[in-house]
């Protein structure tokens, strides 16, 4: 192979960089402008590249190979088919309709991704490339980039625990270029001052604390959830789908340290009676300080809702602390649960839910605004004014053979920023009810603090 410099000198004659005036896209002018996508377009030059990467990497870590799209795919393409590493392609947006897939390819759970990128600059993108590969579960340890324009993107990377590996720096570039007489001095200067001041720092966005949505919240009820998560150190929701008043309340005894809140389907208690059901589990529900959420998922027309709210044998309106409601019925169906905080259900953990992005950024416009709604329940991350409920939690991944999608707690809470994790059958069908509960409280709560870091 060429020296490293006769390799950059050949890309150089692609035009992949620019020196002059440059307006970016965030307004700042800088002095070069870099663009690796006319690499591709030789071949030569791109299986060089491909080598040139290749020899940087320890490949024995590798189960995978994928690029940041776009300028990224047809490097990793190519050092794929140089190392025979397996290639999985990155879609910039999940599919519409189909499988709704965001990683695309064969891969399995667990392997580790070699990830590649043409240029790194503040590290945004590739933050969020990691995020969502994650999300597939599977791992990234390394990143392979063409050229870092240090600005601080390595760094950041670095500093979570990212192996960056870099074939060329941009001071290296003109220090090539300057003993090629390609670049004068005056030049060189003004690129040096611009680095010097010009470290784009990418602020990520962290989530909330439960303080921070304490101080945040004008409704009492999403004011007693936080209070009493932060009193008891649980975010943990059970759901209480047993079929009789004895499971009820004895599920509620041994949970009710554990939870803040406990959910039900009051209507698939079997022999319900409002005195003998409801009465001790709200005298349960005081004992251990938990707050109770009725699944009811309304979906009717206000005035129907109204009437399902408060009568029948149910009388939910007299001691549901927080109900769920779909909002299929529109804005105004949820304006009569006056006595209970609603959460919405804005995207549904089930398999082939009806719940697709439009329909979520439908729901979600009409949670925001409506003063009764205190958050969501959603598979999905949802603005941090709302408080995020999500189900499908369980500490073994995979379904229930019924349609369910499970996630772990770590997972919920790092990808999701969720604040309120709910667990059904991880809890009730345990052997030891109490013991689950409080495993899932540590493991929920563990989740959180990580997810603040
Ligand atoms: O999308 C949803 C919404 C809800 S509220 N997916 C869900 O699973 N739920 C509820 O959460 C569901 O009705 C059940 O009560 C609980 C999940 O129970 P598990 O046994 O699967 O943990």
């Amino acid at each position: 192979m060429e020296s490293k410099k006769e390799f950059f000198l050949e890309c150089y004659k692609l035009g992949i960089i620019k020196f002059g005036r440059f307006t970016l896209k965030s307004g700042i002018e800088s002095p070069f402008y870099v663009d690796l996508r006319p690499l591709a377009s030789d071949p030569k030059i791109l299986k060089s590249l491909a080598n040139y990467l290749l020899e940087m990497l320890p490949l024995d870590n590798f189960d995978l190979i994928c690029g940041v799209p776009y300028a990224a795919l047809p490097m990793a393409t190519a050092m794929s088919l140089e190392s025979y590493i397996p290639l999985i392609i990155k879609r910039k947006e999940a599919k519409e309709y189909g499988t709704k897939k965001l990683i695309e390819g064969i891969y399995q759970k667990g392997q580790n991704c070699l990830l590649v990128e043409d240029v790194i600059t503040s590290g945004k993108s590739l933050v969020e490339t990691i995020a969502e590969i994650e999300n597939e579960d599977l791992k990234v340890s390394d990143i392979v980039v063409v050229l870092d324009r240090e600005q601080g993107g390595k760094q950041l990377l670095e500093k979570k625990g990212f192996s960056v590996h870099t074939l060329f720096t941009i001071s290296e570039v003109c220090d090539m270029l300057k003993e090629e007489r390609l670049l004068d001095g005056e030049e060189i200067s003004r690129i040096q001052d611009f680095l010097a001041g010009n470290e784009v720092k990418f602020q990520e966005k962290k989530r909330h604390t439960y303080e921070q949505k304490l101080a945040l919240t004008e409704h009492a009820v999403s004011k007693k959830l936080l209070e009493t998560a932060l009193e008891k150190k649980s975010n943990l929701i059970a759901s209480a789908d047993v079929i009789t008043t004895a499971e009820l309340h004895q599920l509620a005894e041994k949970v009710g340290p554990h939870i803040v809140a406990l959910k039900t389907h009051i209507d698939i208690i079997t022999d319900f009676d409002f005195d003998k059901t409801i009465i001790p589990l709200r005298d349960i529900a005081e004992k251990h300080n938990f707050l109770i959420m009725e699944d009811r998922k309304f979906a009717d027309i206000g005035s129907t809702q109204e009437l399902q709210y408060s009568y029948g044998i149910y009388k939910i309106s007299s001691w549901a602390d927080l109900i769920t409601s779909q909002v299929i019925g529109g804005y105004q169906s949820m304006d009569f649960f006056l006595n209970s905080g609603i959460v919405a259900i804005l995207s549904m953990s089930s398999k082939g839910t009806l719940t697709d992005q439009h329909y979520f950024e439908e729901a979600l416009k009409i949670a925001e605004t409506h003063p009764g709604v205190i958050g969501g329940v959603s598979q999905k991350k949802i603005p941090e004014s709302l408080l995020l409920f999500t189900p499908g939690v369980n500490l073994k991944t995979g379904g229930d053979g019924k349609g369910q999608i499970y996630n772990t707690p770590e997972k919920v809470f790092k990808t999701l920023h969720t604040d309120f994790m709910i667990v059904g059958r991880g809890i009730y069908k345990s052997d030891d009810q109490e013991k689950a509960a409080l495993e899932y409280k540590i493991a929920g709560w563990n989740a959180y603090l990580e997810s603040l870091q």
